[in-house]
């Protein structure tokens, strides 16, 4: 029997990795701003956890970094003048939009994409619709160079459809892969795509929230009709304000699915009998297993401090049992650790527990499932992914490699002014680019 398999895809964390504090109701970028950033850690932590699911026996690709600072972006706003001289003037007049150009936030993989598998869509293909993310500044200078990376890795029409980003502003504001759930009996059938919004603005009210709720109903709508969704197999759900107000700006802070198992704090959803009913309708005849945390055992702030949900539930090869990838800090948080211990003694079908340190990118309000695109393959699709970035023994270490030869030990906000810094950055790309044979790939390499 064919196989079909979830591979993750991981952003590799670029060599500008800061704290700059930009994201409004992301607890952790708020209470981390200005704080001194490692990334050459963080780059290895990222490196190590991709390295540990594919000892696994996992299949692990990866994501290349953004070019950061970003110099078209702020040529678009009518600064002029040679790339340094930019950043001169920038990081006088406003350091904070230079640190939006800087940040190296395309390593949340999650928020990259939405990926619809061919098992669910009308002609067959795997459908991919790179995030506008709208809702951040710095994030949105993201989907152009997103949409050219995906396309590098899925580059056969055949079995690949790579859609433009979502037009319509904030109205459309989509956040990608974070907000949207597949619940299925096995990967290759067809499943049940969750798609999660915070907000919609034509239609329904708004409710209200303390801070922005990134993700649209009518994002979520498009995607799933241009991604050619059965909508007998498609749910809608409200996130709940609470959720958002305690700091889960995105769905995977509160919920993380995989087959038929939804992992999620009880307080997740606003609406969450009518959620459960229409996922157990879609089902049909078939278990869907709803395993509710309840606020007594871990409260919604816990789990948002110590980002239980924001993990990754998967099957090991050849085991019907699942295990949690969670970030090391669930692991030294007492009420959560004691909670999985005694999760995996239930009748659920989670029976493992492996912690990661992502600590680098948790200070940004990134954690292991932030980290990582989630894309169903057959062994087809799966024969026609670029090799050059799918993770293997040799190009672990020389990324590895990469990272000691060209990132910094640390990084202050007032670095982001050093002329240097620009060059590194270039440096470490331009080399990157030829580990991964893909030639003059970023915009300054074509200047
Ligand atoms: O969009 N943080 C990211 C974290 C994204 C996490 N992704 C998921 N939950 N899938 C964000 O808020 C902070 C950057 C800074 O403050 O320097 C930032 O962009």
């Amino acid at each position: 029997m064919s196989q079909t398999v979830e591979m993750n895809f991981d952003g590799v964390i670029g060599s500008t990795h800061n704290y700059a504090g930009l994201s409004e109701g992301n607890l952790a970028s708020a209470d981390n701003a200005k704080l001194v950033s490692r990334p050459r850690q963080a780059a290895k932590e990222g490196l190590a956890k991709m390295f540990r699911l594919h000892q696994l026996g996992l299949k692990q690709g990866i994501l290349i970094p953004q070019e950061r600072p970003h110099i078209p972006t702020l040529r678009q706003l009518g600064f002029v003048g040679s790339d340094h001289a930019i950043v001169e003037k920038v990081s006088k007049s406003e350091p904070h939009l230079l640190a939006m150009c800087y940040s190296a936030s395309s390593m949340w993989a999650a928020n990259a994409a939405t990926v619809a598998p061919s098992a669910d869509t009308s002609d067959g293909r795997i459908h991919f619709t790179p995030a506008n993310l709208k809702s951040m500044f710095h994030r949105s200078i993201e989907p152009d160079s997103t949409s050219k990376i995906l396309k590098t890795i899925f580059n056969n029409q055949q079995y690949f459809v790579h859609h433009p980003a979502l037009i319509g502003g904030v109205h459309f504001g989509d956040e990608g892969a974070a907000n949207h759930n597949r619940l299925c009996m096995d990967y290759g059938k067809q499943g049940v795509e969750l798609f999660v919004y915070g907000h919609s603005d034509f239609g329904q009210s708004r409710v209200p929230t303390d801070f922005p709720a990134r993700q649209s109903l009518e994002a979520s709508m498009a995607i799933a009709r241009k991604h050619g969704l059965a909508f007998d197999r498609v749910v809608m759900a409200r996130q709940s304000a609470e959720a958002i107000n305690a700091g889960g700006f995105h769905n995977d802070v509160v919920s993380v699915s995989n087959k038929n198992v939804l992992f999620m704090h009880e307080r997740a959803f606003a609406n969450k009998s009518d959620l459960l009913h229409d996922l157990t309708s879609a089902f049909g005849d078939q278990p869907i297993y709803f395993i509710q945390v309840p606020e007594k055992s871990v409260s919604l702030d816990n789990a948002i401090k110590s980002y239980l949900f924001n993990s990754q539930l998967v099957n090991l090869p050849g085991s019907e049992d699942m295990t949690l990838i969670l970030p090391i800090e669930s692991q030294q948080n007492k009420t959560v650790y004691s909670y999985l211990l005694d999760l995996i003694e239930q009748d659920t079908p989670i029976k493992n527990l492996q912690f990661v340190d992502v600590r680098q990118s948790m200070r940004n309000g990134g954690g292991p499932a932030c980290l990582r695109l989630r894309v169903v393959l057959n062994e087809r699709e799966l024969a026609q992914v670029n090799p050059h970035f799918v993770l293997n023994d040799k190009l672990f270490s020389r990324l590895n490699n990469w990272v000691d030869k060209h990132y910094r030990d640390e990084l202050r906000s007032a670095d982001l002014a050093d002329p240097y810094l620009l060059n590194e950055s270039r440096a470490a790309l331009d080399e990157l680019t030829q580990i991964m044979a893909i030639g003059s790939f970023y915009e300054f390499q074509q200047a």
